[in-house]
């Protein structure tokens, strides 16, 4: 646990790889996703489940990918990445995987698979893994949002840093608002 926050929060994401079109097949509370793409190099056959559109207090994600190196003659490195965007301010405070981590920038949690594979070698990575989120604006961390964290928010009130939710530069009304849509008294 220790080794995934420190993970999720400290280590810089890995940067995007190039984008491929998924076929989406949605049900109340989950997302079937499948897709593959080929180029001269390798190819990349993938197929997962996940509550990307039901996201509250977590996040969950189950699949498989095949990874392919088609090079003729030299070992590959295949590397496969999912990029998934997290609700609006809410933070990733638990994840059992250290293949993942949260781009506070971009708000999407970005999970990277790879392996170096000799010529024509296929391997299947599978994965099954699940994140707690919680609002910024339980500023305590006791897992409400009450009037505790108002009272540590006004403290705050003007200044940057701790309670600037939006990133505005400084506490302020905006900040409050934010608190009071993710308010559960
Ligand atoms: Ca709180």
């Amino acid at each position: 646990m220790l080794l995934a926050l420190f993970f999720l929060f400290d280590v810089e994401c890995a940067a995007s790889l190039v984008e491929f079109d998924v076929e989406r097949i949605v049900f109340e509370d989950r997302v079937l996703s499948s897709g593959s793409v080929t180029n001269e190099t390798r190819s990349v056959d993938v197929s997962y489940m996940d509550n990307r559109y039901t996201i509250e207090s977590e996040f969950w994600t189950e699949g498989t990918v095949d990874l392919t190196n088609l090079r003729a003659i030299e070992n590959g490195l295949v590397l496969y990445q999912q990029r998934v965007p997290l609700p609006d301010y809410y933070h990733v405070d638990t994840g059992n995987s250290e293949a993942a981590c949260y781009d506070f920038d971009s708000g999407y949690l970005v999970m990277e698979f790879g392996t170096s594979l000799e010529p024509g070698a296929t391997e299947t990575i599978d994965w099954s893994y699940t994140f707690g989120l919680s609002p910024v604006s339980d500023m305590d961390g006791d897992g409400r949002v009450t009037a505790s964290d108002i009272g540590q928010l006004l403290a705050r009130w003007g200044e940057p840093g701790t309670g600037d939710f939006d990133g505005s530069g400084v506490v302020d009304s905006l900040d409050l608002a934010i608190m009071l849509v993710q308010w559960t008294g």
